[in-house]
């Protein structure tokens, strides 16, 4: 059967964020999401999310330019064509816009969510093989700004079962202050805790080899992106000099830089994002490439509340190996609650949903509570 669509609808929502998340290039104080609805003629709603993180500070996609990506020059692409055929739909899309990959990411989530709930089952059994797990560990961001603020947000979230791998974000300081803040952390939390870092870029290759030298003495499990993400030779530079692996975030933007980066042995681990990969399939080939060339793997998130978290889970409940596991916990930052029926996190781990399509649905007075005005 045919679907073409009926009603297409791109919304903005500010959340605030349950404390200050303090990253080396912004500090968050609410999290922006972008949410598309697509109708099509069949009355079956698919629902998708483009979110970034900090405006234009992490990226060159922003809420506004996601949004406008889709309404200007996406959506109206998909006039007159068969929205239950996802592979044709992304690559008439890819023909006709480069980039914006985020944007691309909402409406390919929408799709998804749409053909699932159309057939009955859920996305992850549309992707690759179909799952071979329901659940994800899920790691949980200490961003506070301070040390003994963080150490205490990690005993409980240790004590609740809820998160036992933590990521530091550091970059905004010296590299000795940030070695020492994370070293105090892991002193504090020993064995029972993964301690990791991610730098966001804010090293120069002489600073990410003194402080991968001193995190490894730390005994911290992983640095991510410590360099710009075109500093493809220096990222090559440290993987070969230092044990202590360098995880690829900012690096990645689908399989032709994942390819890149493989090639050139930049990276002992890839942080594997559907938003920055361009969507489910693009972050699924990613995912092949670093199987292929040996390269770990780690489901990571631009923040983004229940629908995009949902998503990512169901591209990530696909892999044969996550051996660093997720940090799918986006919507655990936010003070408020955008799904009729939150996702659950239990034993570390986040499970997977069930229900056809992504398996959530929104929850319409906190769409009205938290929409910008004149959106
Ligand atoms: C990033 O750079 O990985 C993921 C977790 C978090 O706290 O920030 C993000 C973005
Ligand atoms: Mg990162």
């Amino acid at each position: 059967m045919t679907v073409h669509i009926k009603h297409a609808e791109v919304i903005i929502l500010d959340v605030p964020t349950i404390r200050p998340h303090v990253l080396s290039m912004a500090t968050m104080r609410s999290q922006t999401i972008v949410l598309l609805r697509l109708r099509g003629a069949d009355g079956i709603e698919g629902i998708g999310e483009g979110t970034t993180i900090g405006g234009l500070s992490y990226g060159p996609e922003s809420p506004e330019s996601i949004k406008g990506a889709l309404e200007t020059y996406i959506l109206p692409l998909l006039e007159n064509h068969d929205i239950s055929q996802i592979g044709k739909v992304m690559e008439h899309v890819e023909h006709h816009v480069s980039g914006n990959h985020i944007a691309k990411c909402a409406l390919e989530t929408a799709l998804f969510d749409a053909a699932g709930k159309r057939l009955g089952v859920p996305v992850s059994d549309l992707i690759g093989g179909g799952r071979v797990r329901d659940t994800l560990p899920v790691a949980w961001t200490l961003a506070s700004g301070d040390t003994s603020r963080d150490i205490a947000e990690a005993e409980a979230m240790l004590e609740a079962k809820r998160h036992r791998i933590f990521k530091l974000k550091i970059g905004k300081r010296s590299v000795r202050d940030d070695v020492r803040h994370v070293a105090t952390i892991k002193k504090a939390l020993g064995d029972s805790a993964s301690v990791r870092v991610d730098v966001n870029q804010a090293w120069n290759e002489a600073s990410a080899d003194l402080g991968m030298a001193l995190l490894a003495d730390a005994g911290i499990d992983l640095v991510e992106q410590p360099v710009p993400r075109h500093a493809l030779p220096a990222m090559m530079r440290l993987t070969a000099r230092h044990t202590i692996p360098l995880m690829a975030d900012e690096a990645l933007n689908g399989p032709v830089s994942a390819f890149a980066v493989a090639s050139t042995a930049g990276a002992r681990v890839f942080a594997l994002k559907i938003a920055q990969s361009g969507g489910l399939q693009a972050a699924r080939d990613v995912a092949g490439i670093a199987i292929a060339a040996g390269i770990g793997l780690y489901g990571g998130t631009m923040l983004e509340a229940g629908v995009g978290t949902a998503a990512s889970a169901h591209v990530f409940a696909t892999l044969q190996s996550l051996e660093w596991g997720t940090e799918l916990f986006g919507p655990l930052l936010l003070t408020e609650e955008i799904l009729e029926n939150p996702l659950q996190y239990s034993e570390f781990c986040l499970s997977v949903p069930t229900g056809p399509g992504l398996g959530v649905s929104l929850d319409e007075r906190a769409i009205a509570r938290f929409r910008r005005n004149n959106q």
